[in-house]
């Protein structure tokens, strides 16, 4: 009986044993629970956050507060860089007319809205650039009540890529030609920047397109050394803007663009096209060397303009063979010159009017090939050799 009675008070001590510490592994430390801030000695409010470096920390969420007479509540949160920042305040049913303030990390206020009736909901969205992220702070004050902060953010999407466009040349967003794409900027993000290949000896195209939400945007192109070439400031909502660049066969590179303004969504597109001087796809050459070569006994078309200064053809010269040139209504000063086989020019035209046509006859003939070249201001023309 002693033995049985001994092994009952041993069985019983063990369950006592693993019970006391089943018990102490579920309950938090006092060190572990910091969710509610703790008072120090004398207070007599539920929260010690009255003043600005009382504030409160809370993260990304929806939090619930209780404002008491004479009571000013301070939070603080990280938004982190680059995103879209969303704060939502609403006061309880049992509130009385409540503000609320929005803080950056100076301290200066950047929103701010007053006697919020309970169940009224307020909010304010802010993009953030790549450095304008860090501690921001909420500011609770009015009457009293209970109230609910929710906190988002989202990655800004520029280009469909999930972030914001850099604010500067370095940072520039990638992003394919041949495509259009939507972005948006504003608050602190003032400057969206995207970067793109352009093919040598192609048609460019850039066009820009502000939204419905947008105030006062503005565009430019920059070439690869983040020169402006192009730029259209103070767009309107919904005004389409668009520049077309022709390229020459050692222009093309990175180039940039750059979006600003006010704020607002937009878009974008990028497209490029091959020339097709003489119906043949591509650029007519910048030099000689790199002259496109053309059939005789008919006529053809051609085009240059910004980085496209030069258009050089070459063909089988024949005695009694007349070349022309007819300068299109687009052109601006446009000059045609006739060269032979060493380059030497053997009749030239400058500054040929609009739509007036200019012709030469060979008489004689040395060598092959023979060589146009047709240069100015920029525009379309037409070349006949028959
Ligand atoms: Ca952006
Ligand atoms: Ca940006
Ligand atoms: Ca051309
Ligand atoms: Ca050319």
């Amino acid at each position: 009986m002693k033995k049985n009675k001994l092994w009952k008070l041993l069985i019983m001590l063990g369950l006592i044993l693993s019970l006391v510490t089943c018990s102490q592994k579920t309950t938090p430390s006092s060190e572990e629970d910091t969710s509610v801030p703790i008072p120090p000695e004398g207070a007599t409010e539920g929260e010690f956050n009255n003043e600005f470096v009382q504030a409160t920390e809370i993260s990304m969420g929806i939090f619930a507060g209780i404002m008491t007479e004479d009571d000013e509540d301070w939070y603080k949160f990280e938004v982190p860089n680059g995103c879209v920042f969303t704060m939502t305040f609403t006061p309880g049913e049992d509130a009385e007319r409540m503000n609320v303030s929005l803080h950056n990390p100076d301290q200066d206020e950047i929103w701010c809205e007053v006697d919020i009736s309970p169940t009224v909901t307020k909010s304010t969205t802010m993009l953030m650039n790549n450095s304008s992220g860090g501690t921001y702070y909420a500011q609770i004050g009015g009457r009293h009540g209970s109230y609910t902060i929710e906190l988002s953010t989202e990655s800004q999407n520029d280009a469909d890529l999930g972030v914001d466009a850099g604010d500067d040349a370095p940072h520039a967003l990638e992003v394919p030609v041949g495509q259009s794409f939507s972005g948006c900027q504003g608050d602190y993000d003032d400057k969206d920047w995207y970067k793109f290949d352009i093919p040598n000896g192609c048609v460019f195209t850039l066009t820009f397109t502000p939204g419905n939400d947008a105030e006062r945007m503005s565009v430019s192109l920059h070439n690869p050394d983040q020169d402006e070439i192009w730029g259209e400031v103070d767009i309107s909502p919904t005004v389409t803007k668009s520049t077309t660049m022709l390229m020459n066969n050692s222009s093309g590179g990175t180039y940039y663009a750059q979006i600003g303004g006010r704020h607002g969504s937009y878009t974008i597109e990028l497209s490029t096209e091959s020339q097709n001087d003489a119906d043949l796809g591509v650029d007519a050459g910048d030099d000689a060397p790199h002259a496109l070569e053309v059939p005789v006994g008919q006529s053809f078309s051609g085009y240059q303009d910004n980085y496209d200064e030069k258009d050089w053809y070459k063909f089988t010269p024949m005695v009694g063979q007349m070349v022309s040139f007819t300068s299109g209504e687009d052109t601006e000063r446009m000059s045609v010159s006739l060269h032979n086989s060493d380059q030497d020019e053997i009749w030239g035209e400058v500054d040929v009017d609009p739509t007036v046509t200019v012709t030469f006859e060979i008489t004689e003939v040395v060598e092959e090939p023979y060589y146009i070249l047709v240069t100015g201001r920029g525009g379309h023309y037409t070349i006949g050799i028959e």
